[in-house]
């Protein structure tokens, strides 16, 4: 290894203790962290050693005593497994809720040192890694939204880089191949990742798996390429300023070697993923000259990684100064943003459109519904930042005034995503943990498969993303079984901490969206239909209804016989249903469901009061039935789809799937007959 041409690290006051000994900090910490667990991923710490140090050092604009301070450069760890490498540089650096007793405690319950890097456990850990491909679509969204608000505040307040590690594995996955490609495209100048590059996966080499040139690849994204040793941490600095100085995201190939420094796993996927033994961990001490006992670091080793952890100190100081001087509206505006709270008047946006839609009672699609919210919300809520995955006229997602944002002008307020859901998905992650932006993004219903594994993230990390899910059952027609969704609905409402709305009218759609933007902790899908729905709301109440998850909407006439339960475009069809069981002297409440999380959420006497404890109940929506026992009980019915559906215009499809008012009589009659 090669020792850096100036010493790292020697802010005033600190030893100069040399690169080597920095570096081997981290690895030890790794190799014992790992032992002590008997778990864990030492080889990708050990092997990225050097160019953390250097990254950590030299670069990282970052103070260890205000983690938070909003202009901070952002450090993503998408290898999430190498967790220990971001544990020990916040212990090193000074972090402190990292102490060497939550290094101790690694991948124990109720520690900040969880197996993977989880968003909340402790300051310093910008998102959740451990699915490979996620924190680099993140870290693209996060490159967003510091130009996003660099655009609107300007350069003394919102410039920062965003610096990502991802390894071999993260670059095979397909999510990589839409970040990469949306970052190149938005020319994110400051995105520079760092790739570890030490051919080596759980398989083994990976010759066995992949053959790809990376940096051409990247290079045909758009990208600054270079590639470099990355043990010599002469390269990695000026790799890394060459980085800085390119106007285009940039890619460093750090070609590394995996457990560096164990004797006899370095190098081989035996230090991936296990602990390395003592007797390996003894060579490897023996290998790097370092004679200390497991978790303890040498007085002036220590120290001089805390040196780095402050020098950030006036850096965040010069900051808030900047601040200071700003133009008091913006220096206001700012802070309101970055803090989350939504502007004043904002919900006035929701009351217009419900006051609006209950004099007019249009029929018109929940998509456009939401469009008319947003047409509402945009003005009053600069923050939101919308797109779709090239389906902005199909989602209704872009209103007057919104501008498409680009590599030349990142004054708008409009993405557009391409055909890249994962990616998009992946980035309003991004956007959100950023702060000073509320992302929205649409596409149909159907690839929220496409999109899942960000939004279940989403919902581990409590962020407020907006789905805009349009085309949300048979009731889209013609596109067939392929675009309709059947089982999405259902595979949504089993994520945890997610909301998922489905709106009957224009009401509800408002309602929906003020609550998924009230949703500070946790993110909200609004699922909305291409075709034309009745406005079945007619009464104007400035209340939300639907933030109680469901609600009578059509009370029974006398004590009630059954309960009708539906959810969007079914709702009508449970009215219509109410009055052909009125008139067979069968007394029907109608429900309105668009959300089963907040119903879950509400007490059982408002539940038992809103579903009638003790009356048949039967559900109407045009989706699998899964999980509809819950509401049901064991004698009841969904009306709902039994398989995948069919191309033939929605009507047709109603009628040969059986989803109707006349279905919905007959199963009522079936279940109240005696006997
Ligand atoms: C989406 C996803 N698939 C699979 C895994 C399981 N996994 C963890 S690390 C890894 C690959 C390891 O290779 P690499 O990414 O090169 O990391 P290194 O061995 O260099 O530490 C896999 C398949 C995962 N974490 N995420």
């Amino acid at each position: 290894m090669n020792e850096a041409r100036t010493p790292v690290s020697t802010p005033a006051g600190a030893p100069a203790v040399g690169h080597s000994n920095m570096a081997n900090a981290i690895r030890v910490l790794a190799m014992d962290a790992v032992q002590k667990a008997n778990s864990g991923h030492p080889g990708m710490p050990m092997g990225m050693a050097d160019v953390a140090t250097v990254l950590f050092s030299r670069f990282l604009r970052f103070d260890a005593a205000r983690p938070d301070w909003p202009d901070r450069d952002r450090f993503v760890l998408s290898a999430g497994h190498g967790s220990m490498l971001l544990y020990g540089l916040l212990y090193l650096t000074g972090s402190q809720a990292m102490t060497l007793d939550e290094l101790k405690r690694f991948r124990q319950l109720g520690s900040r040192t969880a197996g993977h890097p989880e968003y909340g456990h402790a300051p310093g850990i910008e998102t959740t890694t451990g699915p490979l491909g996620q924190g680099l679509g993140n870290a693209v969204g996060m490159a967003l939204g510091e130009r996003l608000l660099n655009a609107r505040f300007g350069d003394r307040l919102v410039d920062h880089h965003t610096y990502v590690i991802v390894s071999d594995g993260d670059l095979m996955e397909g999510l990589s191949h839409e970040a990469a490609s949306l970052a190149g495209h938005l020319g994110l100048g400051k995105l520079i990742v760092l790739f570890d590059d030490n051919h080596i996966t759980i398989d083994g080499d990976t010759s066995l798996s992949v053959s790809d040139d990376q940096p051409a690849r990247f290079a045909a994204y758009g990208w600054h390429v270079q590639a470099i040793d990355g043990h010599d941490a002469d390269a990695v600095a000026d790799a890394i300023a060459a980085a800085q100085a390119s106007d285009r995201p940039s890619l460093i190939a750090c070609r590394t070697t995996i457990g560096y420094g164990a004797p006899t796993k370095a190098g081989s996927a035996k230090s991936h993923g296990a602990a390395l033994g003592e007797d390996e961990i003894a060579g490897a001490r023996a290998n790097l000259g370092w004679d200390h006992p497991p978790f303890e670091i040498p007085t002036e080793i220590l120290q001089a990684w805390r040196a780095v952890g402050a020098k950030g100190a006036a850096l965040s100081a010069a900051w808030d100064a900047r601040l200071a001087e700003a133009d008091p509206a913006s220096r206001k505006e700012l802070l309101r943003r970055l803090a989350g709270t939504l502007p004043e008047g904002w919900r006035e946006a929701i009351q217009e459109v419900k006051r609006a839609t209950c004099e007019a009672a249009p029929t018109v699609a929940t998509r456009v519904a939401s469009q008319r919210v947003l047409e509402a919300l945009a003005p009053r809520v600069p923050e939101l930042v919308g797109g779709s995955a090239d389906l902005t006229g199909s989602n209704n997602t872009k209103v007057a005034g919104q501008e498409p944002v680009s590599a030349q002008d990142f004054g708008g307020s409009y993405i557009n995503y391409g055909v890249r859901e994962h990616g998009m998905a992946a980035a309003m992650n991004g956007l959100a943990l950023h702060g000073g932006v509320v992302p929205y993004g649409g596409t149909f219903l159907i690839f929220t498969d496409y999109c899942r594994p960000s939004i279940r993230l989403a919902a581990l990390m409590g962020q407020r993303v907006v789905y805009v899910m349009t085309h949300d059952s048979i009731g889209l027609g013609e596109d067939g079984p392929t675009h309709q969704p059947i089982e999405h609905l259902a595979a949504l409402r089993a994520i945890p901490n997610l909301k998922v709305f489905r709106p009957a009218d224009t009401v509800e759609t408002a309602e929906c969206w003020e609550l998924a933007l009230d949703s500070a902790d946790g993110p909200s899908v609004i699922v909305l239909t291409r075709q034309g729905l009745p406005t079945v709301r007619r009464e104007h109440s400035t209340e939300n209804l639907t933030a109680r998850g469901a609600y009578i909407l059509a009370p029974a006439e006398r004590a009630r016989d059954v309960t009708l339960i539906g959810t969007g475009s079914e709702l009508s069809i449970a009215l219509e249903a109410q009055g052909l069981l009125a008139a067979e002297g069968i007394s029907a409440a109608v429900v309105s469901m668009p959300c089963w999380e907040l119903f879950g959420a509400q007490p059982q006497n408002y539940r038992d009061e809103v579903l009638g404890a003790g009356a048949l109940r039967i559900a109407v929506e045009a989706a699998a039935p899964f999980g509809w026992e819950r509401w049901i009980g064991p004698g009841g019915d969904v009306i709902g789809m039994r398989g995948f559906g069919a191309s033939a215009p929605a009507k047709a499809l109603y009628e040969h799937f059986k989803i109707t008012a006349e279905a919905v009589v007959e199963s009522v009659k079936a279940r109240l007959a005696p006997g």
